[in-house]
């Protein structure tokens, strides 16, 4: 018998959207263990002592952390089609994107909802400067297929694609337009990104933009009630 695997985390974490999306791809039967709004859970903390933060996968007991880390041991530990290149110099270049992604897309996104200090216009513009760059990415990566990983969705499609609902949530959030995604700055990402989150590994993992901006209400509250209530 296969041993269990279970995710840790909260539907609304694009690191932990990145790791479902992968266990889909790969056909990877898995338990969902929804972390409740701003708290941490004794497993989650005991599974991810170092940074303690979602998603942790558990594979027959045994903690995987890290989304990036995650999605490399998901295409090692499981057979089915490779979700990272088979070539070692594609490998380089798509973790490379990826890390790029991570770091130019997450705390800027952050700073458009509020959650961090920082100037929303300044953190928009970062977005939409890191998306360009992506676009470009897109071209040299995909050699002119549907997606970054070339015919199917790959590594590099998930990493960037886990951001897409927070695109438009951080718009709506923090009230700018800033063209995210927009066919007329970005037009090969916009086919992408409707093309990925169409995708049947992918549509029913993808949170909806309306929810997130939900959500985000939600998880401000609950930081604010768990810092009132310290003593
Ligand atoms: N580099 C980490 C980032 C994970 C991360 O930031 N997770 C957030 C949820 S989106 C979290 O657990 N935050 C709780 C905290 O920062 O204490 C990864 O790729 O897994």
């Amino acid at each position: 018998m296969s041993e269990p695997v279970v995710v840790v985390g909260g539907w609304a974490s694009p690191f932990v959207t990145r790791v479902c999306i992968a266990l889909k791809l790969k056909g990877v039967e898995y338990e969902f263990l929804q972390e409740a709004v701003g708290r941490k859970s004794e497993l989650l903390l005991r599974s991810n002592p170092v940074h303690k933060k979602m998603p942790v996968l558990l594979h027959g007991g045994r903690p995987v952390c890290e989304s990036l880390v995650i999605l490399q041991y998901v295409d090692e530990a499981f057979p089915g089609s490779s979700i990272l290149p088979d070539d070692p110099y594609h490998r380089a270049v798509h973790r490379f994107w990826a890390e790029y992604a991570d770091a130019k897309l997450h705390t800027a996104l952050r700073t458009m909802r509020g959650m961090v200090g920082g100037d929303k216009a300044d953190a928009a513009e970062q977005v939409s400067a890191a998306l360009r760059q992506l676009e470009d990415a897109l071209a040299e990566c995909s050699g002119g297929k549907p997606y970054f990983g070339g015919d199917d969705v790959g590594f590099l499609d998930i990493v960037v694609g886990s951001y897409i609902g927070w695109f438009g949530a951080a718009e709506k959030i923090a009230g700018l337009r800033v063209g995210v995604l927009d066919e007329a700055s970005t037009p090969r990402l916009a086919a992408w990104a409707a093309r990925f989150c169409a995708h049947e590994a992918v549509r029913d993992l993808m949170p909806d933009a309306d929810r997130l901006v939900e959500f985000g209400e939600v998880l401000r509250a609950a930081l604010a009630a768990n810092v009132s209530s310290r003593p």
